[in-house]
């Protein structure tokens, strides 16, 4: 790793050897995205320095860094079927500006976090033998492992805290039960979460999911999963193809389908509650080549896809709902990297990923799991 500091501009090389992409999981999983964030914005101050410096003729070898740039996020990002990320990835950049809302001295905490990892290849081990061996407490689970609800239940792993589960209101219950598998997951705020992460719903709980959806006021669903994988159902189709569908007392009316690219699309709902006639439109982003155990095709895509599902949410105070099959793998990754994201927006100086994903693990079992995301690990 070598850094240039020139004025105020920080430019990154990174290149890596085979030995050293294998050194431990933790540290693949950080690289793999702080790459792609130092990847994407100094392009953009640079870009900004050379607006102001036009008179200046600055020797810069732009395609080269920028190819350079590209390998190393394809390198981690792509696994062996590295084709569709370089398209995809440039297609997202021309079509919406990153924004450069990372300052110089957040570059210079990422680039020393980064360093410092690289140099204690030890810290990283014991970093994550730490998380690994991590018991939340208190963590029992008794209602959600009750009789009556263990059919509510997609995996026997994950299951909704006590002391830390969504509870569906009585007056509505179909079910006899106010159990759904799914965590509040507080950010800044104690009283109000700031994501709720959720099983992917079973053909026998997506009343109760639509339920939580409004009961929780949420307007942005974010879905990580495709609904089946190799013929394993990974979660049932809770919304109407077309037309509108009635959950109980929920009518949802899809209104579009906008497919991004091959990676996700979005579709928008009108949600209305029969019972009391109120209305809300709901926006559902879906990710579709994150599979089980795997990684996103491109982390750009990812990052992009995060991009455009907060600037539908900003200004907004509600719950983001997010799930995937089991609510705590790619959920829990998806939380994590967008925590971590908004607080080096805000201008964290620091950055603890280890302490933020057993924050994580506190308020719902499982939360990104043993099994990283990333392909030299599968
Ligand atoms: C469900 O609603 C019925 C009728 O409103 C009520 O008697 C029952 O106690 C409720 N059950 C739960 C688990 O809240
Ligand atoms: C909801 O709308 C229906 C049909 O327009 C009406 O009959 C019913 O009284 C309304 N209910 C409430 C609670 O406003
Ligand atoms: C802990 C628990 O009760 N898990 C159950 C959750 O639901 C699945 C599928 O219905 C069951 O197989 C588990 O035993």
């Amino acid at each position: 790793i070598t850094r240039e500091k020139e004025e105020e501009t920080v430019t990154v090389f990174l290149e890596f050897t085979d030995a050293e992409l294998i050194f431990g999981r933790t540290a693949l999983f950080i690289i793999h995205f702080f790459t792609i964030v130092v990847s994407c914005n100094p392009q953009e101050l640079c870009r900004q320095r050379m607006a102001i410096r036009t008179s200046e003729r600055v020797e810069r070898p732009e395609t080269l860094r920028h190819s350079r740039l590209n390998s190393v996020s394809s390198q981690f990002s792509d696994g062996p079927a590295a084709s569709p990320s370089t398209r995809s990835s440039t297609s997202s950049w021309c079509e919406e500006p990153v924004p450069s809302n990372m300052d110089i001295s957040t570059g210079h905490m990422i680039l020393s976090y980064m360093e410092d990892h690289l140099k204690n290849k030890n810290r990283l081990e014991r970093e994550w033998e730490a998380l690994c061996s991590y018991q939340a407490e208190p963590s029992a689970c008794s209602v959600g492992q009750g009789e009556q609800n263990s059919k509510r239940n997609r995996s026997d792993a994950v299951v909704a805290y006590d002391h830390s589960r969504i509870t569906l209101k009585a007056e509505n219950n179909h079910s006899n039960s106010d159990y759904i598998n799914a965590s509040p997951i507080m950010d800044h705020d104690p009283r109000n979460p700031t994501y709720i992460a959720s099983q992917g719903p079973l053909a026998s709980t997506v009343a109760d999911f639509w339920q939580m959806v409004w009961e929780s006021g949420c307007v942005v669903i974010v879905m990580l999963t495709p609904l089946s994988e190799n013929g394993v159902k990974q979660c049932h189709h809770y919304w109407p193809d077309e037309g509108s569908d009635v959950y109980h007392i929920y009518e949802v009316n899809l209104v579009s389908e906008h497919i991004w690219c091959e990676d996700f699309l979005v579709r928008s709902f009108y949600l209305k509650n029969l019972q009391t006639n109120e209305t809300r439109t709901v926006t559902q982003f879906h990710f579709l080549s994150w599979m089980d155990r795997g990684i996103p095709s491109s982390a750009r895509t990812l990052l992009d896809f995060r991009r455009k599902v907060n600037k539908c949410y900003r200004g907004r105070s509600c719950p983001i709902i997010v799930h995937c099959s089991d609510g705590a793998g790619r959920s829990g990754t998806y939380i994590l990297i967008d925590m971590v994201l908004n607080r080096m927006a805000k201008g964290a100086k620091e950055i603890d990923i280890a302490a933020t994903l057993e924050h994580l693990r506190d308020q719902r079992a499982g939360m990104v799991q043993t099994k990283v995301r990333s392909p030299a690990l599968s």
